[in-house]
């Protein structure tokens, strides 16, 4: 019902609309309307009201509500269920309890803020409130199996970087998760699953992205390594539009993989990383050891030459290593 007013009262523009007007549109008394109009006042919305004229709307919050985004979305399936809380602990962790009680293909939570938002290997991913974009999509893919999983991880960066460079910004991608800008990181995914050996029964594809981050709000152990798309771009960014455009690259791109698998991806990717080509640090799960960071093969895997020969990359963390210098990141 809020969204619906909203709307009309967006319809208005700059006049009013009265409260009997929306009442009779809405089929909704107007008390009901008068107790949404309060509740969106409380949530940020600059509502005037004028007597005999009615309400009209000056100024929307910048906040990712439903009412916010869903107007904006050009998808059919991702973002058409979307989950709200103006804080939680964990996006991911919410798509999945919704993952459990059948949210379908296509679910959307978002948050304002993570109280125990995470990355791989439990850690952290810290944002300030209203500042960023930390979501989580789940996905029913159908025919895909477990272990091409990873690959949507690559999927979302794709995504996440078109949004971006369609603003002019540029940025690139890190294997396996990052999205960065000017050597420093602007976008963490993760993406988690449950799965039998052969189906999967859902992916969850958590992202945080920095977006209207002063530097000094960075926590002091990451002002050296994390940036953000106001920085990039030297003013704040709507970060509804912003949302409502990557989640519209998602379905492209999720479309595609259903139709004709993850080679178009897998190519796009090649194009947008900033890893290959790159002499680089891999800490593997097991070791540690340098290279050249050569190709991405079908599975996704990093493959680096090492000068003795090939290794494949399936999981770990790469560090670039900038020609001639000896700082790394
Ligand atoms: C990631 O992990 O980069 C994946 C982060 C995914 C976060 C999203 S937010 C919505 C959804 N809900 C969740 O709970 N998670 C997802 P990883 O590659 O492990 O990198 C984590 C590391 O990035 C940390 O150890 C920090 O060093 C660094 N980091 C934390 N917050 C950051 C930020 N805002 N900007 C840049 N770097 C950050």
């Amino acid at each position: 019902m809020r969204q619906e007013i909203l709307r009309l009262l967006r319809q208005a523009g700059d006049h009013y609309i009265s409260g009997e007007e929306i009442a009779e549109g809405l089929g909704v008394s107007r008390t009901a309307v008068w107790k949404h109009i309060k509740e969106l006042r409380r949530l940020g919305y600059d509502i005037v009201s004028q007597a005999h004229s009615g309400y009209r709307l000056e100024k929307a919050p910048d906040l990712l509500t439903p009412e916010e985004v869903a107007p904006l979305l050009k998808t059919e399936t991702i973002g058409r269920h979307l989950l709200y809380q103006e804080e939680t602990r964990s996006t991911n962790e919410d798509a999945k309890a919704a993952a459990a009680q059948g949210a379908p293909d296509g679910t959307v939570v978002l948050t304002e803020f993570q109280g125990t938002g995470h990355g791989r290997l439990s850690r952290g991913w810290f944002c300030p409130k209203g500042k960023g974009i930390l979501f989580s999509v789940l996905l029913r893919p159908q025919r895909i199996l477990p272990q091409d999983a990873p690959k949507y991880t690559l999927l979302a960066a794709v995504a996440v970087v078109r949004a971006c460079r369609a603003r002019g910004l540029e940025v690139g991608i890190k294997w396996p998760n990052d999205v960065l800008a000017d050597g420093k990181k602007l976008v963490g995914i993760l993406t988690e699953m449950s799965a039998e050996m052969e189906r999967i029964h859902y992916i969850i594809i958590g992202i945080g992205i920095n977006v209207n981050i002063e530097a000094a709000a960075f926590a002091p152990e990451l002002r050296e390594t994390a940036t953000s798309l106001a920085l990039l771009a030297g003013k704040p960014l709507d970060r509804r539009a912003m949302l409502a455009d990557i989640l519209c690259e998602m379905e492209r791109l999720t479309a595609g993989v259903q139709a004709q698998g993850f080679a178009l991806v897998l190519d796009e990717w090649r194009r947008l990383s900033l890893t290959l080509g790159q002499e680089v640090r891999v800490l593997g799960v097991n070791e540690t050891f340098t290279g050249r960071a050569v190709d991405i093969d079908a599975d996704g895997a990093l493959l680096v030459d090492t000068g003795e020969g090939r290794r494949r990359v399936l999981a770990g963390d790469v560090s670039i290593r900038p020609a001639g210098a000896r700082q790394e990141r």
